[in-house]
């Protein structure tokens, strides 16, 4: 299909991960990019090589999700054939530690609830307006089996996907009189830097994540996204959990 073909794509943490991924499947398909991350020096090269590789347009553009004010910036400067974003993939999203509630930090509390349920809430205010004046748009939210089943050691992270969980389905009531799509992706296990962020660079830590299983990858979440993206316009998938075959709940894994 060339449903996406010369149509916009927002996308946030764009720079790794299914971020990444999901950029490069979407070139594939021939959609223009904004590439959304806190570090634009990681997108520059990104940018460069889509843009040649599959003849789009691309335009990266520095923002962190944490902060209403610089979410606001960001879109403000969005150059004029980049404004009309047909899908915004609120991708960016974060994990620190597994600390017991009882222990977690404030600082931790904030950067997970900032950067997961804020970030997506003030990017979707800011990205509405053009989807509504144009009658034209689909949301794509990330959430996680964490959104469906709390775990020792998430309590933050969780209560953050909930809420995204929640957020997704409000948002659909909302915009079930429009032509606007929103739809939530909620993967399980999927290595990217994602268990190195929670153990905070601890690579060993990470590693045994997914040791003895073979977890799915950013590719598997990306070309999910695409799919989703690309129905006609009267098909909204709204829900989407995906695991590793070995796997079968938040904390149910089976290893070798
Ligand atoms: C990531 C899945 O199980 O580490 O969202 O919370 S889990």
């Amino acid at each position: 299909t060339d449903r996406l073909k010369g149509k916009t794509v927002l996308i946030t943490g764009a720079s790794a991960g299914i971020g990444l991924a999901t950029a490069h499947e979407f070139a594939k398909s021939g959609a223009n990019l904004i590439l959304g991350a806190r570090r634009v020096e990681r997108l520059d090269q990104l940018k460069e090589e889509l843009g040649e590789k599959y003849g789009i347009k691309t335009y990266a553009m520095a923002m962190d999700v944490r902060h209403k004010q610089a979410i606001d910036d960001a879109v403000a400067t969005i150059p004029n054939d980049f404004k009309d974003v047909d899908i915004l993939f609120n991708n960016a999203g974060l994990v620190k530690g597994m600390d017991h509630l009882a222990n977690v930090s404030e600082a931790d509390f904030d950067t997970m609830m900032d950067t997961n349920v804020k970030g997506l809430t003030f990017l979707t205010q800011a990205i509405l307006p053009i989807m509504k004046q144009r009658q034209q748009g689909h949301i794509i939210n990330m959430g996680s089996v964490a959104g469906r089943e709390a775990y020792p050691g998430g309590s933050i992270y969780c209560a953050s996907k909930f809420a995204v969980e929640a957020i997704t389905r409000s948002l659909l009531h909302e915009l079930m009189d429009t032509p606007l799509r929103v739809s939530l992706v909620a993967p399980g296990m999927v290595e990217t830097e994602f268990s190195e962020v929670r153990f905070r660079g601890d690579k060993d830590k990470a590693a045994a994540v997914y040791s003895g299983m073979q977890p799915l990858v950013g590719q598997d979440i990306a070309e999910l996204v695409v799919f989703i993206a690309s129905r006609p316009p009267h098909v909204n998938i709204v829900d989407t959990l995906v695991f590793p075959t070995a796997q079968a709940g938040a904390r149910s894994v089976h290893r070798k």
